[in-house]
């Protein structure tokens, strides 16, 4: 079949794959595409996504979640809670590269960063603080932020049946100060086996990681789904549990090690990007109706 990559959202998406397969072509590694493609849109204070010009959180910092898999050597690298250090998903990989750990949280994983030459950076753009600034007079609570889509997560696919998945995000915007979503959290935000596929996810971190959204798309690709259904199970799954997970928006998407790709999502509103060969289109995903 073919090199695939799929990425989140409308906006941040497109440059994210066209990133990933420039990277590809020019003789990058499958998960280093990936990292390229996050990597672009950290760096674009344009994309309020992920990054540079992220959303803060309730104090109006940046806290910043990543992570990455490798679906060979099933090796994770994942940070939380880490301010000022762009680009965050490198910082990641350090983790996956260089210390036999999984996750590193917060001022420990900035020191980490240090360590390893990472320059430590004020990550506000004028738009992010102009919306923090609107935000804190408003009062406006979390009901807001998860209208923000403030995460970038990428899966890709090559011959002959290798997987990837990487995750990068500021997390919900006006977060409370310390919360983890499911963005850095293996299995939750995302997961890749070569034996199955890989998935990535976006949306309410809550309800992603409780239903474990990553994990289920690609187990129910283990047992024979196809990418489209098994992503559209994980997401009935959920909502057939727990009904009111349909009220905010979450997503869960893949592609299978055999190269077929699919997305789910719990109410309307999710676009994703898809680079087959270089050819780049995006999706509109329509909520999953029980
Ligand atoms: C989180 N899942 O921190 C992230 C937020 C997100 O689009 O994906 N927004 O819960």
């Amino acid at each position: 079949m073919s090199t695939v990559f799929v990425s989140t959202w409308l906006d941040a998406g497109k440059p994210c794959v066209q990133r990933a397969w420039q990277s590809y072509q020019s003789g990058s590694d499958l998960l280093t595409a990936c990292e390229e493609g996050l990597i672009a849109v950290e760096q674009d204070p344009a994309y309020q996504a992920i990054g540079l010009g992220g959303l803060p959180n309730a104090d109006g910092d940046q806290e910043l979640d990543a992570g990455l898999m490798d679906g060979t050597t099933l090796k994770v690298g994942a940070v939380c809670a880490v301010r000022g250090v762009l680009p965050v998903i490198s910082l990641a990989r350090k983790v996956m590269d260089e210390t036999p750990h999984v996750l590193i949280a917060g001022d420990q994983a900035r020191r980490f960063a240090e360590q390893h030459g990472f320059e430590i950076r004020n990550l506000h753009s004028e738009n992010s603080l102009k919306k923090f600034n609107d935000w804190r007079l408003l009062r406006r609570e979390a009901e807001v932020a998860h209208l923000t889509h403030d995460t970038v997560t990428i899966v890709g696919r090559e011959e002959p049946g290798h997987v990837v998945a990487a995750c990068s995000t500021s997390g919900l915007a006006w977060k409370l100060p310390g919360r983890v979503g499911d963005s850095p959290i293996v299995g939750a935000g995302y997961y890749a086996d070569d034996e199955a596929g890989a998935a990535g996810a976006t949306g309410l971190g809550e309800d992603i990681w409780r239903h474990m959204l990553s994990y289920r798309a690609v187990e129910n690709m283990r047992s024979g789904m196809n990418a489209m259904e098994s992503c559209q199970e994980a997401v009935r799954r959920m909502i057939r549990r727990e009904p009111r997970t349909a009220e905010h928006i979450s997503v869960v998407f893949g592609v299978s090690n055999k190269g077929d790709w699919g997305a789910a999502a719990s109410k309307d509103g999710f676009t994703a990007w898809v680079c087959i060969d270089g050819l780049i289109e995006s999706h509109q995903i329509p909520g999953e109706k029980l």
